[in-house]
């Protein structure tokens, strides 16, 4: 039997070659990029601004790259779950508590789902919310000022897959759990996985206006493998969506031993009645440990706190809470069309496309129309859901998205093709190579009750040729498609920053009016903030050295110091003075093993240094500011251990005497 399998598992493989190299030679049903119209709808000629925002998951970069459509030109590369020597994210002492966790300082992620805030259904530009998938998290990146500014870690969780994906009134984010496991984790054989590990499924409230997460509660499932979700909308507001694989509770060579069962399921959980269970005290309080780290934008300066507890539901002890929806072979993405009656599940490994219906759904519950159960959770009929199937598709679905028009596109990797195909008669209307083994794909406004179905997004995860090669390792990319016509149209591609699992879309107007032109200072609360430069000075602590420096165009103040020693621990707290807009400094001292600052106008950031050498050391401006940059320097003069040369600075020219 496994044998047959992992025959079938190469001829797929095959396949998946096979297809790759014929999409490559041809694409001959249209002209597409090579047409001059298709170079005409990408170009934003110089100076203007694209129609959308474009959030591209960095995938093990950890990061969120920002690029604009339908140019696809990068903007920013935003630090989320990774130090990022570039912007000091991660190395000064005001963000390394956003990299903090339950096993300490983290300073690497992978993040895979960006998803933007929604008001009544659409999206509406606030936040953009991502997953870490490898030590579980969900970060807030702030939208006016495009920077990280709340991490939560998740307990009870590993592999945090299904997630970061926002309801229609951003109630909550969910994060499913990818990998069951011991809850609490504990020290037991792993062969004993099967009815031990457990899957939660977290609920993390949103705070209306900050966009502050909490985590509100958790659902505690089978051990099942919950690999993608999304909330119901509309109708099916009130609803979530996860899909499931291995629910064979497999714990070794899941490549055959997962791939058993003729259905596995999608979970269909009611979060309306997990809050009703919730107040009615239904909940076990279990014991957890997770930091939760907020980046203060007046103090400039991120803390962590520690959850010690979380609310936990027990499904089989909560009638009416969860449903399971059979859905053939391993269905990866789990996609809500924009009206929330059609639930699409994309199996991995069948032959056709499942939709199952909601309305459908709620009528076998309402009939109690069961097919058994798992766990103490309602196994519903496959018949009695299902809206309908698309026919032979292609080969490894992954995902879905709509335009709002009632068309649905889904991906599908081992064909390598974007397949566009009609809701409710589930007829399939175009299909278009992509370069190669899409993954997710993206249309602005994707997850939504109105998406903008102008552009769908293809997330690529092999080049192979289409790039000049650079070594072993080549680049991911993106496809970007026309879709406004009957037939998709293949616009452009470029190159993307690490792999990018899933990006998220919207308007930019909706964005660009909101966004920040610098701090101001009087706002700004730092600790070690100087707001004028006469205020600028040295202080001495035992072997602490405090520098509180500001920066203007085109001098530091102080720019000499004198009396450091080898042994010392030096502080250098840097306040750009600047209130304007697009004037950062920078600031780096030789042999520090932190990296440079980028400070904003407005905003103080600090740096340890521990001069190791004696003598005379310089420091400079890092970012070409001014026609004086270069001038935007100065030394430190370090003496040995124990030497007595007193602690002296100077200020506009000054050498001034330190406390
Ligand atoms: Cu890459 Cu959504 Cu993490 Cu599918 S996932 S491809
Ligand atoms: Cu300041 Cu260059």
């Amino acid at each position: 039997m496994k044998s047959i399998i992992k025959s079938i598992l190469s001829v797929v493989v095959l396949t998946s070659v096979l297809y790759s190299c014929g999409n490559g030679g041809s694409n001959n049903s249209s002209k597409g990029a090579l047409g001059s119209s298709a170079a005409e709808k990408v170009y934003v000629a110089p100076g203007e601004h694209d129609e959308f925002y474009a959030f591209i998951s960095g995938g093990f970069s950890g990061q969120l790259a920002v690029y604009g459509l339908p140019s696809g030109r990068l903007f920013k590369v935003i630090p989320v779950f990774s130090v990022d020597a570039e912007k000091a994210y991660g190395f000064n002492e005001e963000t390394k508590a956003m990299l903090m966790t339950s096993h300490g300082f983290i300073p690497w992620g992978d993040s895979h789902h960006p998803d933007i805030s929604q008001t009544a259904g659409e999206v509406d530009g606030k936040f953009v919310y991502i997953n870490e998938n490898n030590t579980p998290r969900i970060a807030k990146i702030d939208l006016t000022t495009f920077e990280t500014t709340e991490i939560i870690e998740l307990p009870n969780s590993a592999g945090n897959h299904s997630s970061s994906f926002v309801t229609e009134n951003s109630e909550y984010i969910v994060a499913g759990t990818r990998f069951s496991v011991p809850v609490p984790q504990r020290d037991m054989p792993i062969k004993e996985y099967k009815s031990n590990f457990k899957g939660a499924l977290s609920f993390i409230s949103l705070e209306k206006e900050s966009g502050d997460m909490d985590l509100a509660f958790q659902i505690m499932m089978p051990g099942f493998n919950y690999d993608l979700s999304h909330p119901g909308r509309g109708k099916s507001h009130g609803w979530f969506f996860f899909t499931t694989y291995n629910t064979e509770e497999a714990h070794t060579l899941l490549e055959v031993n997962a791939s058993q069962n003729d259905k596995d399921y999608i979970a269909a959980i009611n979060w309306k009645k997990a809050e009703e269970y919730i107040k009615a005290g239904k909940f076990k309080t279990m014991p957890a440990r997770y930091a939760h780290n907020k980046y203060d934008e007046h103090t400039h300066t991120a803390t962590t706190s520690w959850g010690k507890e979380v609310k936990v539901l027990d499904p089989a002890e909560c009638p009416g809470l969860v449903y399971f929806l059979p859905t053939p072979k391993s269905p990866h993405g789990c996609d809500v069309d924009p009206s929330g009656e059609y639930i699409v599940g994309n199996g991995k490994l069948a032959a056709e496309l499942t939709i199952h219906s909601f309305t459908k759904m709620l009528a076998a519950i309402e009939a109690e129309k069961f097919d058994g159960e798992a766990y103490g959770i309602p196994i519903l009929k496959y018949e009695d859901i299902l809206a309908g199937a698309v026919k032979q598709p292609g080969l490894g679905p992954l995902h879905t998205e709509f335009d709002g028009k009632g068309n649905a596109y889904t991906t599908f990797f081992i064909s390598s093709e974007v397949v566009k195909w009609k809701l409710g008669t589930w007829e399939v209307i175009d299909r278009k190579p992509t370069y190669y083994s899409v993954g997710h794909l993206m249309i602005p406004g994707g997850n939504s009750a109105k998406p903008f179905g102008k552009y769908v997004l293809a997330l690529n995860k092999i080049t192979k040729d289409r790039y000049l090669p650079t070594g072993p390792e080549v680049t991911q990319s993106a496809q970007l498609y026309d879709i406004t016509g009957e037939k998709m149209e293949l616009l452009l591609d470029f190159p993307t920053i690490g792999e990018p699992h899933y990006a998220a879309g919207i308007p930019a107007d909706i964005v660009k009016k909101n966004s920040k032109k610098f701090f101001r200072l009087e706002d700004n609360n730092h600790k070690y903030a100087v707001k004028a430069e006469e205020d600028a000075r040295v202080e001495r602590n035992g072997n602490e050295v405090h520098i509180y420096m500001t920066m203007i165009r085109s001098h530091f103040a102080p720019d000499n110091i004198e009396g450091i020693r080898v042994g010392d621990k030096v502080y250098f707290h840097v306040t750009n003075l600047e209130q304007d807009y697009d004037v950062p400094h920078g600031i780096s001292m030789i042999g520090a093993n932190t990296s440079e600052l980028l400070i904003m106008p407005g905003q103080t950031e600090t740096f340890i240094w521990e001069p190791k050498q004696v003598g005379v050391w310089p420091f400079y401006c890092t970012d070409f500011c001014s026609a004086l940059h270069q001038e935007m320097q100065g030394y430190v003069r370090v003496s040995a251990k124990g030497a007595k040369t007193p602690l002296t600075y100077t200020l506009d020219d000054e050498e001034l005497d330190a406390e």
